[in-house]
């Protein structure tokens, strides 16, 4: 069944392009769209199912029995950003296929080395709100920016709960240490201070995943652009929520203007998925005095003329953020070679299984 609305008959009045369409996606979609697949977007993922934003209005999907059976993990199954090619039944949607991603925001699954999480997908710019009270990390902050620039995501930093800040100019001097080119945004849901700047900064018919930690003010920054209290913030729900996530699933809004947000639950373990690339962006500093060392190989440990080393003695690098960069570089030197081991081990699995399958079945023929 096709069909006929072509605007999404959401609340909204959105085209497809003005929901982050766009050549890309399209060129993947057409020759399945002379099969007669549908194209969606997911909004919402369940543990069981989907709601997918479509021309026939907001669908209930589930993963076709083919694509659960053919993903080779469960990062290639839907998330919530994916564009979709689909078939409908009614109010139902089979979703057949997930169409190339053009960026991800991703993590090592928490607890399990050799997992990827993805968060949500084809994301243009990534929120990175952090409190302006006791949440405010600066190392954590390093994080987020090394996944949003290995996803190949826009960072733009928000400093919410500004009224609750004493030393907010000392801060903001921090934070552009840290994100030298990376536009801050500074809100109190409390006063409403900075809400005209983010309303006005916001980019329209781009997609803006909201992340940060839990209780930073993500759903009620949410809830403020969307007009109304769609999302629960903990005060709703202040007598149950002792430390807990008000949050609990990632899920796309969007705005009468037509900013699409996507609200994520804090995260606690923020473990990095990720190559060399996001952390040479994050850390460009440290990088271009690496190219200053002595040693074309230097580790800036205990090298004789390491610029990095030099730099910090000289107080223009801070040994925080040196620190920070060794961690973050070993953990991502480990899930390579945990990856690599693993990849190893399945690999001779299936050399084995291989071996076993060829030897019963001459067995058999004998
Ligand atoms: N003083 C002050 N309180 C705020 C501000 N923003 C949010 N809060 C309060 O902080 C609490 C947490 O806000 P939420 O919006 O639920 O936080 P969240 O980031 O969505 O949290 P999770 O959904 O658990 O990830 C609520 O009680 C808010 O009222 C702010 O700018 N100033
Ligand atoms: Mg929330
Ligand atoms: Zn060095």
């Amino acid at each position: 069944m096709a069909c006929i609305i072509n605007v999404i008959a959401l609340k909204t009045n959105f085209t497809f392009e003005q929901l982050g369409w766009n050549n890309h996606f399209s060129q993947y979609f057409t020759p399945l769209q002379t099969q007669g697949f549908e194209v969606g977007r997911i909004a919402v993922e369940n543990r069981n199912n989907y709601v997918v934003l479509s021309n026939c209005g907001e669908l209930r999907g589930e993963v076709s029995g083919k694509l659960q059976y053919t993903a080779q993990s469960e990062a290639e199954l839907p998330k919530v950003g994916d564009w979709v090619a689909m078939q409908v039944f009614d109010e139902q949607a089979i979703i057949h296929e997930v169409l190339p991603r053009q960026t991800k925001f991703t993590r090592r699954a928490a607890g399990k080395v050799n997992e990827e999480q993805v968060i949500a997908t084809n994301i243009d710019t990534l929120l990175i709100v952090q409190s302006a009270d006791q949440n405010y990390n600066l190392r954590r902050l390093e994080r987020y920016l090394v996944m949003a620039y290995e996803g190949n995501i826009e960072p733009v930093v928000v400093l919410s709960k500004v009224d609750l800040a004493n030393d907010l100019p000392q801060k903001l001097q921090e934070i552009s240490k840290v994100a030298p080119d990376v536009p801050v945004l500074m809100v109190s849901n409390q006063t409403t201070d900075g809400y005209k700047t983010l309303e006005d900064w916001l980019p329209l018919h781009e997609t803006i995943a909201v992340v940060g930690s839990s209780g930073v003010g993500k759903s009620t920054i949410i809830n403020h652009l969307l007009g109304e209290s769609k999302q629960e913030t903990q005060a709703i729900r202040s007598k149950d929520s002792k430390g807990r996530h008000t949050t609990t699933r990632r899920e796309m809004y969007i705005t009468s203007q037509g900013n699409i947000l996507i609200d994520t639950p804090g995260m606690r373990e923020l473990q990095l998925w990720e190559n060399q690339e996001g952390l040479s962006q994050t850390f460009a500093d440290i990088e271009a005095l690496a190219e200053q060392c002595h040693f074309k190989d230097c580790k800036h440990i205990a090298e004789v003329k390491c610029a990095v080393l030099q730099a910090i003695e000289e107080g223009t690098l801070s040994e925080a953020r040196y620190q920070s960069y060794l961690k973050l570089q070993r953990e991502t030197a480990y899930l390579e070679a945990s990856t690599d081991f693993i990849r190893e081990k399945n690999e001779r699995f299936k050399r084995i299984q291989k071996a076993y399958r060829q030897h019963m079945k001459h067995h058999k023929n004998k």
